[in-house]
């Protein structure tokens, strides 16, 4: 330990940090990995890596003409895979970030020689030999990827609006390693789909209510116990500023005001309605209509009463090519900011976290982040996770706030993902902080080996803990 509180040499910033990084066990804050109880649901294995949408898309590019998006999603998962294989590793090189995510995660798994050999038949049996062995083989596998990408545990997405899902945690609720943590995923209620939140109710008993809608909410809390709600806003997702001109600061004094301590449903009053209004209403099965406000009346009231973080991902365009399904989401919207600083202001108890699809909206993350004490960001998402975008991301944030974010989570939807996301990056994460520290040397600041461990901790989730187990809701 004398050593760990050593100052670190310059010469020796390079090495100390990417000791550091690699070492460090992270909290991967957003995937799409079930537990191997969910059976189907967990995605695990070679074919599922060379199928996942990013490959899909990158295949389509070139794909022969007679291969429609119909008849390559009529075939199995196998001969998809085979497909991909063909076109993206054996008639071109994969030198993509999703293909080269691929060679790193085989290779890490110890099946180099079978790349060498571009053998897809004997990366597949190494898969079978865990198949083999059923559940077992399958949590042994998940074991081994997560000990060789250092993660300590991962956040699901946990749907409940899905009944192939719903199954597993009602009427029984499926046992789960600490491994994995739910999140609950609730888009419909920020997307106001209202279709789909009354086929919910009705579905499992309850009334279309909007009490009722919020006791559907609580009841999920109460079965996933999950470490916070969460979705993806729609592209066009807007919170319009509330009446009376509802200048930030306006909206601020607002959320703030008395009223607020004393009931979780206070903020109803920025809503429009005035007061008296709310109390009627609060006894009447109020009946879900075409001016519910999901977000309002139903997800804020949950998020506060039970101080529940809420987690967003803002700016993508779904289905802009429908046919390709999953592969076909994405064009990537230039976001509205303001809406996410009104809704911390608005709701100063609530918690969020946020991470934004375009790039163009990074730089005001990062100033909103600064802003509300409330808003946590994470991650470079999807197109923006790509070692130059999180190079360039990374150290923006380092340089506005410090180590007080999440630089990055996986969104592995495929188990082995992991292997290669949190290796890559890893690597650019380390980039960044060398420069970082030694920017800092060179003004004066010499950090010892404790303290980069301490940062690069921070960076990896322990600045996600602090903020999960800080509580607002008292400070106001
Ligand atoms: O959670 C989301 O909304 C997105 O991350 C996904 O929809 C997306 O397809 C994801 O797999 C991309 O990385
Ligand atoms: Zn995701």
């Amino acid at each position: 330990s004398s050593l760990m509180n050593r100052k670190v040499k310059a010469a020796d910033i390079h090495s100390v940090v990417w000791s550091e990084v690699r070492g460090q066990e992270v909290i991967d804050l957003h995937t799409h990995l079930l537990p191997p109880s969910h059976g189907a649901l967990c995605l695990w294995g070679i074919d599922e890596m060379l199928t996942y949408h990013y490959l899909v898309s990158e295949y389509f590019m070139t794909a022969p003409a007679g291969i429609t998006p119909e008849g390559f999603f009529a075939m199995n998962k196998n001969h998809q895979a085979d497909l991909i294989w063909e076109s993206l590793f054996i008639q071109r090189s994969p030198i993509s970030e999703a293909t080269r995510g691929v060679l790193t995660t085989l290779q890490a798994l110890g099946l180099q020689s079978d790349v060498d050999n571009r053998d897809l038949d004997a990366i597949r049996k190494f898969y079978d030999g865990f198949r083999e062995e059923g559940l077992k083989g399958v949590e042994k596998f998940v074991g081994e990827v997560y000990r060789i990408a250092g993660v300590r545990y991962a956040l699901m997405t946990n749907i409940p609006f899905d009944s192939n899902e719903a199954q597993h945690w009602r009427p029984m609720k499926k046992e789960y390693p600490e491994t994995f943590k739910s999140a609950l995923r609730v888009d419909p209620l920020l997307a106001g789909d209202r279709k789909t939140v009354e086929n919910a109710l009705r579905a499992s008993g309850y009334s279309t209510s909007l009490e009722d809608a919020r006791k559907y909410l609580r009841d999920w809390c109460d079965t996933m116990k999950p470490e916070y709600l969460m979705a993806s806003t729609p592209h066009d997702f807007s919170l319009p500023p509330s009446e009376g001109g509802g200048t930030l600061s306006g909206v601020t004094k607002k959320g703030v005001n008395e009223s607020s301590l004393q009931s979780p449903f206070a903020f109803a009053d920025l809503t429009g309605n005035d007061c008296n209004d709310c109390e009627a209403t609060d006894n009447l099965p109020s009946i879900i209509n075409e001016t519910s406000d999901f977000l309002t009346e139903v997800l804020m009231p949950v998020c506060e009463e039970r101080d529940l973080p809420l987690a967003l991902k803002i700016g993508a365009h779904r289905s802009v090519n429908p046919a390709l399904l999953s592969a076909g989401d994405g064009l990537v919207a230039f976001a509205d900011t303001n809406s996410l600083a009104r809704l911390c202001g608005r709701f100063p108890k609530v918690r969020f976290l946020a991470t934004f699809l375009s790039r163009n909206n990074q730089q005001e993350a990062c100033v909103l982040a600064s802003k509300f004490r409330n808003l946590h960001i994470y991650g470079c998402w999807w197109f923006c996770n790509n070692p130059s975008i999180i190079k360039e991301i990374t150290q923006m944030r380092v340089e506005m706030l410090g180590t007080a974010f999440t630089a990055q989570h996986s969104d592995a939807r495929v188990v082995d993902q992991l292997i290669y996301k949190w290796s890559h990056s890893r690597a650019v994460i380390a980039k960044v902080l060398v420069t970082e520290y030694e920017k800092a040397v060179a003004s004066g600041w010499r950090p010892t080996r404790k303290e980069i461990r301490r940062d690069v901790g921070r960076l990896f989730g322990g600045s996600f803990s602090e903020f999960m187990t800080k509580s607002l809701r008292m400070t106001f």
